[in-house]
């Protein structure tokens, strides 16, 4: 693994089934954001997923691959990072789906690229919580989940995911006074460099996605109210 997610302060999430043109893509890369993840939820091929990280390696950030398709996996990224659905109804989003992954890939994984994310689906109307089948969590649950994540699983990344909606802060201040050892990233409806800044006060590592597709201008902003 050539980059430390423990340096990260935000990164850029981007949809291989969404348009960015050459010249966004440059700013994206060259914004001083920390990584590019790939990522998404509907349309996911290997064709899009592998000519958007491409695009991407002709920049010196790295590409990480942010798995929810097994058909649609490339070895060529820096690194990999594995959902496990927490607030999931059904066990094959926490479990199934990356068991029979290394069912199939076990023999050719590097382990040390792969990083496992406790994932807390908290937007119903998110693509991501329906896909997945998820339950909405309050916040006792959320910080119940957190205290898994960090205790009994010791994962890497507990993932706090609004996907297309603002978050409620105090749930993310609330849950971020729980994590020591994982890291807490923050997704979810970032549109300015004063939201990004409000909810990296107390998550490690903020996501800025749909914004991108929007406002490049305003994208590439929240990547110094990180950094500040
Ligand atoms: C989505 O958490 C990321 O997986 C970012 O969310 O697209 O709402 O910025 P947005």
């Amino acid at each position: 693994m050539d980059y430390n997610v423990n340096e990260w302060n935000h990164v850029f999430k981007l949809d291989p089934n969404k348009h960015l043109s050459d010249s966004s893509l440059k700013k994206v890369c060259e914004s001083g954001t920390d990584a590019v993840i790939i990522g998404g939820t509907d349309g996911i091929t290997y064709e899009n997923v592998v000519a958007l990280l491409m695009r991407v390696q002709a920049y010196e950030i790295p590409c990480v691959l942010e798995v929810s398709a097994i058909h649609a996996i490339s070895p060529e990224f820096d690194g990999y990072f594995i959902p496990m659905v927490f607030n999931s109804k059904e066990k094959r989003f926490m479990l199934d789906v990356q068991h029979e992954a290394v069912k199939q890939f076990g023999d050719f994984i590097d382990w040390s690229d792969m990083l496992v994310e406790g994932y807390c689906v908290m937007n119903e109307q998110a693509k991501v919580f329906q896909a997945t089948n998820c339950t909405l969590p309050d916040q006792e649950d959320v910080i119940a989940y957190a205290r898994m994540a960090e205790h009994m699983f010791h994962l890497p990344i507990f993932y706090i995911e609004y996907s297309g909606r603002y978050g409620d802060v105090n749930l993310v201040r609330e849950t971020a006074e729980q994590l020591h050892d994982t890291m807490l990233f923050y997704g979810g409806g970032i549109r300015s460099a004063a939201e990004a800044k409000q909810m990296k006060e107390h998550a490690d590592v903020i996501v800025v996605g749909d914004i991108l597709y929007e406002n490049i201008q305003a994208a590439l902003e929240t990547v110094q109210a990180c950094k500040e």
